[in-house]
């Protein structure tokens, strides 16, 4: 067995950009070299989405449905009751999922908000599904009374290169969102941190984005890669999809950057084929999003994903032990 690659936190920026531009099959060779290092390049984490609250959020992210400063016909809903979102939780196991995550539109939450959520955590927890939270920016009172909650994951993308992030938010700072993925990682909450590719940033941009992620303290354990879901309405809402491959490309420099971590093929999957996600799974994806919606639009239908799962030999990890690099949280359960 040869000694498995060594997990770095000191990449330069040059180093990432060199591998983005390797020619793609010495790419995607290596990455799935190293993804066999560290995982069955066989199985597949799965996960489910719920949107818990919807619409209204006084951010101004361009590629956001659920802003309120676009016009997007979405409806706004209130914070779901606790027994909804249970349910939901349920049906999303008995599907497969082994983790469930609930989303809310918030720049960040609220106290009696907070508290409702963290009962959510607490009730879906108890079903034997892994949780998984995205409501904005925490405090340190915030992400404490989360972690007592059983919360197995935060997730808070950085969306973008530092460089960039200005062009599709103004209403936040990339230092605001690094803050609380610092709160987060300290609390021994494992961190889910990636971005969105197809927002009209360069290569440069892709590189920057994950360099960021990959020279943290600690490895974010969930790596989503986002492919821009362009909804009408919003500012980004007439960009055509980036080039599959240099979708892929993403996939795999995030696989050889962050060995250890679960690289999530996240939104943009309906507007994918099967061949190139299957590149993407090759290229060292290894989590999905299960279910017909994400948080506000479309996601595969399941049983398609279901069959794409079957023609490709992947298996469904269903429930994965939640593991920080330094600090093991609970198992779910
Ligand atoms: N409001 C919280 C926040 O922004 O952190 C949590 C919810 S927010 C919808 C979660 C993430 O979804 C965003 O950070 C972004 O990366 C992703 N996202 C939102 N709209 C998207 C879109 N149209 N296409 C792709 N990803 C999107
Ligand atoms: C992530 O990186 N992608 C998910 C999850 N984390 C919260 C959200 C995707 C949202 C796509 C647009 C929507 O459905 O509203
Ligand atoms: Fe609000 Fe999150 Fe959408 Fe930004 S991404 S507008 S913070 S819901």
């Amino acid at each position: 067995m040869p000694t498995a690659a060594p997990v770095r936190h000191d990449w330069t920026r040059d180093e990432v950009l060199s591998l983005f531009q390797r020619p793609f099959n010495d790419l995607i060779w290596q990455a799935q070299s190293i993804h066999r290092q560290f995982f069955d390049p066989n199985t597949v984490q799965v996960s489910t989405l719920l949107s818990i609250k919807t619409g209204a959020c006084p951010e101004d992210c361009a590629y956001c449905p659920q802003s309120v400063r676009y016009d997007t016909g979405l409806e706004k809903e209130q914070l779901m009751e606790i027994d909804t979102v249970v349910q939901a939780a349920r049906q999303a196991r008995d599907a497969g999922a082994g983790r469930f995550c609930m989303g809310a539109a918030w720049r960040s939450p609220k106290g009696k908000d907070l508290v409702q959520v963290a009962r959510m955590i607490a009730e879906v927890k108890a079903l034997g599904l892994e949780t998984c939270a995205t409501l904005g920016m925490l405090d340190d009172t915030q992400v404490t009374t989360l972690k007592d909650a059983g919360l197995d994951y935060y997730n808070h993308n950085i969306d973008t290169s530092p460089e960039f992030y200005g062009e599709i938010i103004t209403t936040r700072s990339f230092q605001d969102r690094l803050d609380t993925l610092e709160r987060v990682r300290a609390a021994g909450i494992n961190v889910c941190c990636g971005g969105i590719v197809g927002m009209g940033e360069g290569q440069t941009d892709r590189a920057g984005m994950l360099h960021t992620l990959a020279t943290l303290p600690e490895h974010p354990q969930s790596v989503p890669i986002n492919q821009l879901v362009a909804v009408p309405g919003t500012p980004l809402g007439d960009r055509e999809p980036p080039d599959p491959f240099d979708f892929i490309r993403t996939i795999a420099v995030a696989r050889i950057l962050m060995p250890r971590s679960y690289v999530r093929l996240s939104a943009g999957r309906s507007e994918m084929s099967d061949e190139q996600q299957a590149l993407c799974f090759l290229a060292g994806a290894n989590s999905i999003f299960l279910g017909e919606k994400l948080l506000t639009t479309g996601n595969p239908d399941t049983e398609h994903d279901r069959g794409l799962f079957r023609r490709l030999g992947l298996r469904p990890q269903s429930a994965e032990p939640a593991e920080c690099e330094h600090t093991p949280a609970q198992a779910a359960g």
